[in-house]
């Protein structure tokens, strides 16, 4: 059964006392203001700039503002009710030059978003890195160098020190399949190589950033827990011979990030040219890398469906499936799609969530981001009626419980995301937030979804898709927070 197709008011179910409910943003993709107070370059400021490489030619720029309307911000996280929010940490405002001198003014603003959250009952969540590398590190070799891992760990150690103090729980790395897929195979995101040489040095160099942070930060940071994000995708062969690719790409998309975290080791059936070289493992790398972690963040959105076949034979909706071609990425017609063309099924959730479970050992799981895309518009009662990202909410919280009822130990969901951003290589066409951000003004409007989310974050339950708020609610603060219990309390200053 899809659960997006059920309903009514029986289904309104509890999730475990002291769940976690957040949203979610990163640095490039709200803050704007990349000339000021010391910022150095990032490979987004580059990348965006490079005709073709962004839709419509937008950048970063400006994106939501949210470096000079903190304020706002918080005041939409307080308008939901949230218990806990995921941002991440501008790596060139931070260390503009990548690694060495620390900009105070970049470490001021954190400090005054972290304290803001704190003064208002909301846990302050910290991504390190989050896919703005300092353009000082890629022009000394960007993850294709091991001196870029070790500069995220002095990232980190900085960061620690200055708001270890406030922040219970860091994310190190953000999606690194996206890092390597994107940034150095397909070249779709920054810094856009197509090389499969540098691809296999950054799968390793991305894992060994997750280590050094890590350890940077349960020095720096202590009683804090720590843990990698991984947009793990599921792979469905739709026919017998479908199979090894699925269970190829899994290696290529999932499990070269999971093994090194969860054994140690990269998987032996990975493609051979992404299999980072011996030369560049050292001693002791492996062991950094799966140091014992506190949690997985999963971040999940879409599943894929492969089937056999000859290429050119593709059929309207299907791609080559890249260095294989036996096989085609297949969408199955009968299911919904975003606007980004992902599938919706929810159930692929509870099934990764189940996955998870299992290959961790029974480590609690975030869901770090869950989310959709739609062609959201102001009417002209001044709402945004996106119930199309109700339904996908809905859905995939049905997931979870599920995955809760078969004993998998999911601690919190975060949405992406608080509100519309700069989507990548997509710009601003792609809206996922639970506010509509007005480009230009800078104006937020709190979405129906907001008032959904709302509800289910102060009540810890899924309420039924009806019990919608009427259109144009404001979202009043009641005071009441969602699920803030299970991360630990701030650490006492170091
Ligand atoms: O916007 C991105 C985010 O930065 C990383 N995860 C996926 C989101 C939607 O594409």
């Amino acid at each position: 059964m899809n659960s997006l197709t059920s309903g009514g008011s029986q289904d309104a179910r509890r999730f475990p006392e002291g769940f976690v409910w957040g949203v979610g943003t990163s640095s490039y993709q709200i803050e704007g203001a990349v000339d000021e107070d010391g910022r150095g370059r990032s490979i987004w400021d580059t990348f965006a700039r490079t005709p073709g490489k962004v839709n419509r030619g937008d950048t970063g720029d400006i994106a939501c503002d949210s470096y000079h309307r903190l304020d706002d911000d918080i005041a939409l996280l307080e308008g939901l009710g949230v218990g806990a929010y995921r941002f991440s940490v501008s790596w060139p405002r931070v260390l503009p030059g990548g690694s060495g001198p620390v900009n105070q003014a970049g470490l001021d603003y954190y400090r005054r978003l972290v304290d803001a959250l704190v003064q208002h009952g909301i846990k302050p969540v910290a991504t390190v890195y989050h896919w703005d590398l300092p353009q000082a590190l890629e022009d000394r070799g960007g993850w294709a160098s091991r001196d870029t891992a070790l500069a995220m760990g002095e990232l980190a150690g900085a960061l620690a020190e200055a708001l270890g103090d406030q922040v219970a729980m860091w994310i190190t790395i953000n999606e690194p399949l996206q890092t390597v897929q994107q940034g150095y195979l397909n070249g779709t995101h920054a810094p856009g190589r197509r090389d499969p040489a540098l691809a296999a040095a950054a799968i390793h160099h991305i894992m060994l950033a997750h280590g050094y942070a890590t350890a940077a930060l349960r020095a720096g940071a202590s009683g804090a827990i720590v843990g990698p994000t991984m947009d793990t995708q599921p792979f469905n062969a739709l026919d017998e011979d479908a199979t090894a690719v699925a269970l190829a790409l899994d290696a290529e998309y999932n499990r070269v990030y999971l093994d090194p975290v969860l054994r140690g080791s990269y998987p032996a059936d990975l493609r051979a040219d992404l299999m980072p070289p011996d030369e560049l493992i050292q001693d002791g790398d492996m062991a950094l890398i799966s140091a014992p972690i506190d949690f997985l963040g999963l971040n999940y959105y879409r599943p894929h469906y492969l089937r056999s076949g000859d290429w050119a034979d593709l059929r309207l909706g299907e791609h080559p499936v890249a260095g294989w071609p036996g096989a085609v990425h297949y969408m199955p017609p009968d299911l919904p799609r975003t606007v980004m063309g992902w599938a919706v099924v929810p159930e692929g959730l509870r099934d990764v969530l189940i996955r998870l479970d299992r290959e961790s050992g029974g480590l609690p799981i975030y869901i770090t981001e869950n989310g959709c895309a739609a062609d959201d518009y102001i009417t002209p009662e001044g709402t945004v009626d996106d119930h199309e990202r109700i339904a996908y909410i809905h859905g995939h919280l049905e997931a979870v419980l599920e995955a809760l009822a078969a004993g998998v130990n999911v601690a919190g969901y975060f949405h992406w995301s608080l509100m519309d951003n700069f989507e990548w290589a997509e710009g601003y066409r792609r809206r996922f937030g639970l506010h509509y951000v007005e480009f230009g003004s800078g104006r937020r409007l709190a979405k129906r979804s907001a008032a959904f989310y709302r509800e289910v974050a102060i009540t810890n339950t899924l309420v039924p898709e009806p019990a919608l708020a009427a259109p144009g609610r404001a979202l009043a603060d009641s005071g009441q927070r969602g699920g803030d219990a299970e991360l630990p309390e701030a650490p006492a200053a170091v």
